[in-house]
């Protein structure tokens, strides 16, 4: 019995060193400690010794056991640390390698000078008001002071979607003014930038769809020298501290008295050059007192109460600031052109 001990600390032993891993381990614990070990099955057999024999072959039984038992501990500790080494090898994350670039988009240039104005008019106290594209004529023209027979009601210049051209895409922003004046209480300072619609063919300038931004202010005892310094602030704001405006007169159906806004040319400083066509200055806006009957059309008290108002492309402005020739690029979405700005 002792010979058979020994072999199985010989064979266990040898079997604990040669483990490949913790798996293997543990069956080898089983095989030879388990309940149905070989150890385990020698023991159960000490009874067939004899009274001197079983101590002595009992006390270098525990031994065997407990030097297995140290041995798999150890194998074990072993085992782990090299699983360990290899898991840090295999999983070294190496921080010094350049990260995947990430490209990121830009802001488009009407978005630049948008957000620019709305820096500018909310600075001064205006709101940014919105509305619907598609819109009542009613909305568009009538309340407007624009008649029927006017022009800009032709089935020509505008897209209409009824036969008796009472619903179109808006050709200007200042219905959403209309909304605003009929549902809020002056005073009013809003601007309302957005899509506006007419039939125009495409060209370097033109286009069915552009950009407007308007803007409106209603209050007691505003005058055209409200309009002048809102205007003239706006345009220093965007060309400088020193540039020029002249004010000419002109003609709106919704305001009156009307001017168009010039601002001295930013190329010749009013010299007249290419960029100015001699001229020395270059439109920039449409303006004007609001027309009592478009205020009294929405609920306003006239003796109380004068607006001004001014409407302004953004294409323009854009094209103006960056020195873009054509305004179809403003539309293509092409990444070369767009990189630029
Ligand atoms: C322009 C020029 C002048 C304008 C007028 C109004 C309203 F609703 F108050 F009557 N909104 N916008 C206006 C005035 C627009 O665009 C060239």
């Amino acid at each position: 019995m002792k010979k058979l001990l020994e072999e199985i600390k010989g064979a266990s032993l040898a079997a604990v060193e040669n483990a490949a891993d913790l798996g293997a381990l543990e069956s080898i614990r089983i095989n030879y400690l388990g309940k149905k070990g070989s150890l385990t099955a020698v023991l159960k057999q000490m009874g067939s010794l004899s009274a001197e024999e079983r101590p002595l072959i009992g006390q270098l039984a525990n031994d065997i056991r407990s030097k297995i038992e140290e041995a798999i501990t150890q194998k074990a500790a072993e085992l782990s640390e090299k699983l360990l080494e290899m898991r840090i090898i295999s999983e070294k994350l190496d921080v010094t390698i350049p990260g995947t670039p990430v490209t990121i988009g830009k802001k488009h240039p009407m978005s630049i000078v948008l957000d620019e104005a709305i820096d500018i008019f909310t600075g001064m106290g205006f709101a940014v008001a919105e509305g619907p594209e598609v819109e009542f004529a009613d909305y568009v023209f009538t309340k407007l002071n624009t008649a029927e027979g006017h022009p800009a009601r032709e089935w020509q210049d505008t897209f209409y979607f009824t036969e008796d051209s009472s619903v179109l895409l808006r050709t200007q922003t200042s219905p959403v003014q209309v909304h605003v004046m009929e549902t809020q209480k002056p005073p009013i300072r809003i601007i309302s930038p957005g899509r506006v619609y007419r039939k125009d063919e495409v060209d370097a300038t033109h286009s069915p769809m552009f950009h407007q931004i308007e803007g409106l202010v209603v209050d007691k005892g505003i005058t055209m020298g409200d309009l002048k310094g809102t205007l003239n602030t706006l345009v220093q704001r965007l060309y400088g501290p020193d540039t020029k405006t002249r004010f000419r007169p002109h003609h709106f159906p919704f305001t009156e008295p009307s001017c168009e806004v010039d601002v001295q040319c930013f190329e010749c400083r009013g010299e007249g050059c290419r960029v100015c066509k001699g001229e020395g200055w270059i439109e920039l806006l449409g303006a004007g007192m609001v027309h009592p009957k478009v205020l009294e059309g929405c609920g306003i008290d006239t003796e109380v109460y004068s607006g001004f108002a001014f409407g302004v492309g953004l294409e323009r402005m854009t094209m103006r600031r960056f020195k873009i020739s054509d305004m179809r690029l403003l539309y293509e979405n092409d990444i070369r052109f767009l990189s630029q700005f």
